[in-house]
Formats: structure tokens, sequence, C-alpha cells
């Protein structure tokens, strides 16, 4: 054995170093998730088993938990960070409206967005799924945050992540200094440095979308995946066809393997399914740091500024050619989608 063993603590207090003005906020609040992570796994690799402990137990806590995992996951994460005095409110695909910190632990000067259970549709057949968050700066004065703090576009993150719970369970974020993978030992409890320094590979291998809505799909969207199949003019290799369903999962095996991940606009979903504020900014963030790229079809999700907690987007992430293929398809093809879809992406707060 040669390399080192880096803990993830390890390395965030090393990273910090790089930082002397640092308070060390940023590298507590990076390990709270960690530790909700780790509580998280736990509880998700045991909900197969809800049914036969459930039905032993007299108050059926293991069922329940099972139901709600997507629950258990958000009140951990709140409850992790709710009194570290690093935020001054919280946002999260569970709620509606922004989550306020107790005004005794108030005053922090960061927010945190997290989708807490991602692809959480998935649990039931053992499919992987994730936790995404990200960090925003408190640009108000106040003591409590609110929701301008939270509406700020994604090229304002200080930070970003994602858990995935899988064969492993794996922690990958970024602080702006490039993207670091950690892998969770479970006999340890620890997550340990394996993927340093993350780079989208230059040739991509796989296309991830859910081809089943392609009758709904605009023209630009089925002549860009004709073109990633190789059924076009040019004369180039098809890529592999890979959808899990469960966009932490499929856009993590594109950061590592190379490729494309979208859920465009359709028929049915004119502004697409992705939560911009909750899914796409975090990850979007991750993979341009990784040297990828991330699209609506217009232009790129980090300089879009939001309008709404819940705005939804269509979303393209991988390797930049193939987002930018996308982003020319649509010009080429979509302009009736493109002339409707830009009046929503051009709302304020205040029309929303
Ligand atoms: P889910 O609804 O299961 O939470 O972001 C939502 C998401 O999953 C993505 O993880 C996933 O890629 C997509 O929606 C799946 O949607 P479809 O079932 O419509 O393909």
């Amino acid at each position: 054995m040669t390399s080192k063993i880096m803990t993830i603590e390890r390395h965030i207090i090393e990273k910090q170093k790089d930082f002397p003005q640092a308070t060390g906020a940023l590298t507590a609040l990076l390990y709270d998730m960690a530790l909700a992570a780790k509580i998280i796994a736990r509880e998700t690799t045991r909900a197969g088993l809800a049914d036969i402990l459930g039905a032993t137990d007299s108050t059926n806590v293991y069922g329940e938990r099972q139901q709600k995992l997507d629950v258990f996951a958000d009140e951990v994460i709140f409850r992790m960070n709710d009194h570290s005095q690093r935020f001054c409110a919280m946002a999260s695909e569970e709620h509606e409206d922004i989550i306020e910190i107790p005004p005794r632990y108030g005053g922090g000067k960061y927010v945190l967005l997290f989708d807490p259970l991602d692809g959480s549709s998935n649990i039931d057949v053992n499919v992987s799924i994730g936790t995404i968050f990200s960090v925003h700066r408190k640009i108000t004065t106040g003591n409590q945050g609110v929701m301008i703090d939270m509406l700020q576009p994604g090229k304002s993150l200080v930070a970003a992540g994602y858990v995935i719970y899988g064969s492993s369970t794996m922690m990958v974020y970024s602080t702006g200094q490039g993207v670091d993978g950690f892998t969770l030992d479970p006999s340890l409890g620890e997550f340990l440095l394996s993927h340093p320094d993350i780079r989208v590979p230059e040739k991509p291998l796989f296309y991830s979308a859910n081809q089943g809505y392609q009758k709904y799909w605009s023209p630009g969207m089925r002549r860009y995946t004709d073109w990633l199949q190789g059924l076009d003019a040019d004369d180039h290799e098809s890529l592999s066809h890979r959808y899990i369903g469960s966009m932490i999962s499929d856009v993590h095996r594109n950061l590592l393997q190379g490729g494309v991940y979208y859920y465009p606009h359709d028929a049915h979903k004119p502004n697409g399914k992705i939560r911009l504020m909750l899914e796409a900014q975090a990850l979007a963030f991750i993979v341009e740091q990784a040297g990828g790229y991330a699209s609506d079809g217009i232009g790129s999700i980090l300089d879009l500024q939001p309008h709404d907690l819940h705005q939804r987007v269509p979303f393209f992430i991988g390797n930049r050619e193939l987002v930018e293929k996308a982003e020319q398809f649509i010009r080429d093809h979509d302009q009736d989608w493109s002339a409707q879809y830009g009046r929503y992406r051009e709302q304020t707060f205040a029309d929303a």
C-alpha cells in the first residue's frame, strides 16, 4: 500500500489552509453534511429490510421510515444544520417555502439548499439514489435569511456537493477549486478520498435521457438524439444509451466516464422537470468545476437568474461539446419553444 489515506475531515481542513482568511464555517458545514450523509446511508441500506423488520416490530418504525425516507433525510439534514450558527435559512425540495432557522441560532452567513433524496421513487427497487446540496453566501443584511438570499445564480455558489447511496456511498463536492470524491468505508464509518481531482473524460461514452417520452419531444430534441446515436448525416460514432432514472446516478456515471444527461422540455413539461435551485445549480457547479458544462438549452445554468425557489428548467449536463450541440439543435429547430420558454426564463422574482 503506497498512497496515503485521506479522510474527508483531513481533506477539508487541508483545503482550508489555501485560504488563510477563511473562518472555518464552510469547512465545518461540509463536515456536517458528511455526517448527515452517513446517517442517511445507514437508513437507505436498511430500506429493503423494512417489511421484514417492520412485521416483527410492534411500533412498525422501520416500515414507516421506509415510506418516508425522503422525509427522514430532510429532517436529518435540517437538524444537523439548524443550530450550527452557520446558516440564516435553508430550502429543501420537501418544503414549499424557506425553512427558517430558530432565531437563537440565526445570523449565519450562508444559506443551504438541498434535495434530501433525489430519485426517491427508486428506493423500493434498490436503485441508487442521492442527496444534492448547495451553499450560497447571504447577501441581505438582516438577521434571518430571506428569499433574495436563496434566489442567486449558480455562478455565486460557494460550495456544492452530492452523495450517492449506491453499491457504495460516495460524497462528491467542490468549493470552487476542482472536484473531489470520497467513498464511505462502512467498517470505519469514514469517508476516504477515492477520486481526487475528478475531470470529465475527453471522450464521452454515454447519453442518458428518458426516450420513452420521445413522442412528446420537440423536433430539436429528436434530431439531437439522432445525432447522439450517429443517425444523422455526419459520419461519427454513436454513444451508448444508459438511463437509470435517478439523476445523481446518471450524472455521476457520466462525470466519471463521459457523456450527457438531459431532461429536456416536452409537450407536457414545456419548462422541463428538474428544479433549478435544488438540483440543477449544484450539479452544474460540480460538473463545470470538472471541466464539463450544463445548460437549460438556451445558455449556462450557472448564469441563469432564478425567479422561484421551485423553478424548473430543461436540463443538459455533461461533456461541454455534447451540451453545446443540444443548444445548437434548439437554436436551429425549436424557435417557437425558445420564444415561449424565453419569457418564462426572463421572469423576475417580482413577476413570479
Ligand atoms: P425523481 O422524480 O424520482 O425524484 O429529479 C427528479 C428525478 O427523479 C431525477 O432524479 C430523474 O432523472 C428524473 O426525475 C426521472 O424522471 P422520469 O421518471 O420522468 O424519467
